[in-house]
């Protein structure tokens, strides 16, 4: 072993025990996004009632998206979380149940939204 990788781990071994004995320094940072709300029309009264009934049916896992990013090194821990309102939820709702794209939601398309949005298995 020369010198040099002597030194070199004598010092990693220090610095670890350094962390140890002192802690991590460790930081979290978190930002929360709102899109804006998407537009959508209903063709019938029926139609908005099916879709915003199943809205309130969503399963917890989907009522909040949270991204992270982090850092972890020997002594420092960094952490960064993005927290996306509930337009996100409504717009991605709206995303789905709009199929043909064209800005109104129909009967039809709140019914099948409503059944396949509502299951808790993915
Ligand atoms: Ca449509």
């Amino acid at each position: 072993m020369t010198k040099q990788l002597k030194s070199a781990l004598i010092l990693s071994f220090g610095l670890l025990a350094l962390g140890a004995g002192t802690g991590c320094i460790s930081h979290t940072e978190t930002s929360y996004t709102e899109p804006e709300r998407a537009k959508i029309s209903f063709a019938t009264e029926k139609a908005g009632r099916v879709f915003y009934e199943a809205l309130q049916r969503t399963p917890d896992s989907r009522r909040r998206t949270e991204k992270h990013t982090g850092v972890n090194l020997i002594l420092i821990d960094l952490e960064h979380r993005t927290v996306t309102g509930p337009n996100a939820i409504f717009n991605k709702a709206v995303a789905f149940a709009d199929s043909d794209r064209n800005g109104e939601i129909t009967e039809t398309e709140a019914e099948i939204f409503s059944r396949a949005w509502t299951r808790d298995d993915d």
